[in-house]
């Protein structure tokens, strides 16, 4: 990061610098025009009465200062944080309920182009939340699966149904504290109810609700729609493909899918490999149909159909101004409204689809589950129509990179020793002899306040250098994806030696990219089974691994941060802190919560220290569990990993006749 930029993609810069010279505003020159106002971005602004807006600022603010009803400073940004939890808690949970409902409707047969593709996954998840599916019909299974998970939603007394999925002794600190959820729509309107005025006024007692709606998004709403997209749509494993701009194609008709829920985009996929819809495509003057993807939507198909990525969150206007983005098709969430206007510049069609969510200037068309195909196959006729519409406009930047994507839980147990012999041994020793010092999960959104994706990148690569694995999701992964980050040649590059001689043996890359921001839940369940592995701790709190949100912007990221800190995991964000106006709010978020549930949500702006803060949790955790003292280069004994060719022979000698290359071939 020697030059200040707007993105630390240089394509996007490019992209930028073609804008500019045209006077056409993004996200970025917005930032830059319009600076955060620096009371709410502290937390010191409350507007829940009418009474107000009451702003809490001065030297003597924390103590001395009061708002008109006499909330305190801590009360407010106390008040302030618990929202956003809420917010995002009701995102994540909100897409989980549609996953849910699609998978009902798919089980009764009232939504026809949807089907249960991973019957082993779903036998595995029943298993979990004890449905019977031994011997019965996989739909019977998928129906009781959906509906007990709907019960997740509207419960309200005892707790959701994944809470026992946690370690132990996690369950324990959880039930010690009283924060495992009822019903995530209970602790959402809980959350809203205790901050609405004067209702919970002790800052303690109000951020311990919002560590309970924060463990109904992670271990419910997130974790819930990961299991059941992997049901209905395959549980990914790694899959070759390409990220940044120049996945658009100058001859052929580039549609585009955004947002987060994969329902519709799943479809959509389908559609374009239709002969007679790519004959129409034909008939328009195209070479064919080139199906690509942006933020957590695209994350959802890359993983599973190796849909190219054109980026994530602050790519979308970029994206458009390519001039080659025939039709833009979006569902739910992280949609910039800007894009409508935006698109009047070129030929770019938005169409929007979610009931829920539309865009003045855009067109829409209602996706409806029981109706799939036949709106998947309208919106790609609507891409191919205005293909002719393109003109010369635009930057036509068209640079991208190869990732490899699609690293589901089930696959990293798997390429751990194989269909046989998957576990998370081979993980545990490598930490435990020191060879990997650590895990980070790198996650959350890109922002155009910072040089765009730069923090992401700083510390992938500071990270891996010293010989941390980390696991990204969501605009991280995209990120990654668009600097070429995601491959295995990354790791002979610029990883330490100890988790290049990993990577080297298993065959990955040092980044796995896990999938789209829900998919955090699959770090959750990761650090579950490395607890379950013995060796390191035995719950999630005191692993040597820490979460990181660098860029974060959405409330959903709040919502993430705080349920990785409820589960056990430091977690560190990057920007100013939106409770920095408070001490006592802030020793909350960091000692307290540490305290009680080895986890912590801390702020801290500058890059280099948010890297020595991630590595001396790290490194505290080894000392604590009294793990080998970390050395680069200098290994303890550890068991040898097996590589690819090792593993596929012992399946090959324990089953002859079945498929050697993946988890679950014969359900995919
Ligand atoms: Fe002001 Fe109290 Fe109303 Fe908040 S609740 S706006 S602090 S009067
Ligand atoms: S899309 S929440 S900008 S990660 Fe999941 Fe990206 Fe953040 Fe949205």
């Amino acid at each position: 990061m020697d030059k200040v930029m707007k993105s630390a993609d240089i394509s996007a810069e490019r992209i930028l610098e073609w804008g500019e010279e045209r006077k056409i505003d993004t996200c970025f020159e917005r930032a830059e025009k319009l600076k955060p106002c620096p009371i709410g971005e502290t937390g010191a602004c409350c507007k829940v009465c009418h009474m107000g807006p009451c702003r809490l600022v001065g030297k003597n603010a924390e103590e001395e200062g009061r708002g008109v009803c006499g909330a305190q400073l801590p009360t407010i940004a106390a008040r302030n944080l618990v929202r956003m939890i809420a917010g995002g808690t009701a995102a994540h949970s909100d897409h989980a309920r549609d996953m849910a409902m699609t998978l009902l409707a798919a089980a009764t047969g009232e939504a026809k182009d949807f089907k249960i593709t991973d019957v082993k996954k779903l036998y595995r998840v029943a298993d979990i939340i004890g449905i019977e599916f031994e011997g019965r019909p996989v739909n019977d299974v998928a129906k009781d699966v959906a509906l007990k998970f709907i019960e997740d939603f509207g419960r309200q007394n005892g707790e959701i149904n994944y809470a026992k999925r946690a370690p132990k002794k996690t369950l324990e600190r959880w039930r010690k504290w009283g924060i495992v959820p009822r019903g995530i729509d209970r602790e959402v309107v809980e959350a809203m109810h205790r901050t609405s005025v004067g209702v919970d006024h002790d800052p303690d007692h109000l951020l311990t609700h919002g560590l309970k709606t924060a463990l109904a998004d992670g271990w419910g709403g997130c974790m819930v729609s990961t299991d059941i997209t992997d049901i209905l749509f395959g549980t990914p494993r790694p899959v070759k493909a390409e990220a940044s701009f120049g996945i658009f194609k100058e001859d052929e008709v580039n549609l585009v899918v955004h947002g987060h829920e994969p329902t519709l985009a799943e479809i959509i996929v389908d559609v374009t490999y239709d002969p007679k819809i790519i004959e129409y495509a034909k008939s328009r003057g195209a070479k064919g149909i080139n199906l690509g993807g942006m933020c957590c939507t695209a994350n959802e198909v890359l993983m599973r159909h190796g849909i190219p990525t054109a980026g994530g969150f602050t790519n979308q206007e970029l994206g458009i101004m390519t001039g080659l983005v025939d039709a833009l098709t979006v569902d739910v969430q992280c949609i910039m409204p800007a894009i409508a206007e935006l698109s009047k510049k070129f030929h770019t069609k938005i169409i929007t689809t979610s009931r829920k969510a539309m865009i003045p200037g855009a067109v829409h068309v209602e996706y409806d589950e029981h109706n799939a195909r036949e709106i998947a196959e309208k919106i790609v006729r609507m891409a191919i129509d205005n293909y002719p519409n393109r003109t010369k406009q635009g930057s036509h930047i068209t640079d991208k990179f190869p990732v490899i994507a699609g690293f589901s839980h089930e696959y990293i147990e798997y390429m751990q020793g194989g269909r046989w012999r998957g576990s998370f041994r081979p993980l545990n020793d490598a930490i435990m002899a020191g060879r990997i010092r650590g895990v980070v999960g790198l996650a959350g959104c890109d922002n155009p306040r910072v040089p765009s994706q730069g923090l992401h990148r700083y510390l992938a690569i500071e990270l891996i250098k010293n010989d941390v694995l980390i696991v990204s999701t969501g605009c991280g992964s995209a990120a990654c994806g668009t600097a070429g980050y995601l491959t295995p040649e990354m790791a002979l590059e610029n990883a330490g030696p100890g988790l290049r001689e990993v990577c080297e043996a298993i065959g990955i890359p040092p980044i796995l990219h896990l999938g789209a921001c829900v998919d955090n839940s699959r770090i959750l369940t990761i650090a579950t089974a490395m607890a379950a592995e013995g060796g390191l701790s035995d719950e999630i709190g005191g692993m040597p691994a820490v979460g990181i949100a660098p860029e974060w912007m959405s409330e959903k990221a709040i919502a993430i941060g705080c349920y990785f800190a409820a589960s056990g995991v430091p977690v560190i964000f990057g920007g100013e802190s939106p409770v920095g106006a408070s001490k006592e709010v802030t020793k909350i978020m960091t000692e307290v919560w540490f305290e009680r549930f080895m986890g912590a949500l801390h702020f801290e702006p500058d890059p280099e220290k948010m890297l020595a803060m991630t590595l001396d949790y790290i490194d505290k955790a080894r000392a604590n569990l009294k793990l080998r003292k970390y050395e680069p280069g200098k290994f303890g004994a550890e068991r040898v990993l097996m590589d690819m060719a090792a593993r596929r022979e012992i399946e090959r000698a324990a089953a002859p006749h079945a498929g050697v290359g993946g988890i679950n071939e014969s359900e995919n």
